[in-house]
């Protein structure tokens, strides 16, 4: 299937392009899921593709990314749903060593539209924070992205310091990232995993708690 224009603006860097089309797709009433979904997401499969295959190197990588997140950023409002009685809190972060954000920052966005507080701790969260923030806020749901296959064993590192910790009874623990498997996820003691942004909703709505 040929690429949309929007899809092509992101594989090229083009942030020009991108904002225009993204603009578009909203003004003729296409939902921002959609949007994120259909164009956005393949887009950026489409990158690590021309990466594996070498014909994409890091600069490049650099400017696709930052092509989606300027997208994200006209998206992530409408993706937001305030006003509305929160349905649980979720505590997200990219593990230990691990810089990357975009698969994080979707999950972290549709979680707020799910209806969730989302507190975002970023990218190279070490295992200490995460316990931190689960010690602060009981009853959060800790959820971690890891992108690299060096960095996904942090997330069990988490796990073990929130038991070493005592937190674990009350912090579900979900994963997700390309790397990470439904497997990997029960082999580490997760309480679940979700290999996209939509299914890490649906996810995290089984363990919701009042706050
Ligand atoms: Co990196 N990188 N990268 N990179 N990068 C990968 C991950 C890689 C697979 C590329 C490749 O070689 N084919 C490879 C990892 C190999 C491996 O470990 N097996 C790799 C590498 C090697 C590296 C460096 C080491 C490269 C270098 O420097 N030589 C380096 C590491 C830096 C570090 O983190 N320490 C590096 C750097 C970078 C950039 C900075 C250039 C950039 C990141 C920019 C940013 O994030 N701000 C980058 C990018 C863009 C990629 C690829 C091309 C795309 C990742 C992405 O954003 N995908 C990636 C190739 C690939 O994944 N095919 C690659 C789009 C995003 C929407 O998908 O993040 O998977 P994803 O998220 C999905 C799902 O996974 C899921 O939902 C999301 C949406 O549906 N999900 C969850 C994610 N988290 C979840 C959490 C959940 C639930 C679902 O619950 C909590």
């Amino acid at each position: 299937m040929t690429a949309s224009k929007l899809e092509q603006a992101v594989i090229d860097g083009d942030l020009d392009t991108t904002l225009v089309e993204v603009q578009r797709f909203l003004d003729e009433g296409t939902l921002p899921q959609a949007v994120m979904e259909e164009h956005l997401i393949p887009a950026m499969a489409e990158v690590g593709r021309l990466f594996e295959e070498n014909e994409y190197f890091v600069p490049e990588l650099l400017i696709a990314a930052r092509a989606m997140q300027e997208a994200m950023k006209i998206l992530n409002p409408l993706l937001t749903n305030s006003g509305i009685k929160k349905a649980g809190r979720v505590v997200i972060g990219t593990v230990k060593g691990d810089f990357h954000d975009i698969g994080k920052n979707l999950v972290a966005s549709m979680l707020e539209g799910g209806g969730f507080e989302v507190i975002d701790l970023g990218v190279d969260v070490s295992p200490e924070k995460f316990a931190e923030q689960a010690k602060e806020k009981p009853g959060s749901i800790i959820a971690m992205s890891a992108l690299l296959t060096t960095t996904m064993t942090q997330m069990q590192a988490v796990i073990q310091k929130l038991e070493a910790e005592g937190l674990r009874a009350t912090s579900k623990v979900i994963v997700g990232g390309a790397p990470v498997t439904d497997e990997f996820a029960r082999k580490i003691g997760a309480d679940g995993y979700s290999d996209n942004a939509s299914a890490a909703v649906t996810l995290a709505k089984t363990f919701v708690k009042a706050v």
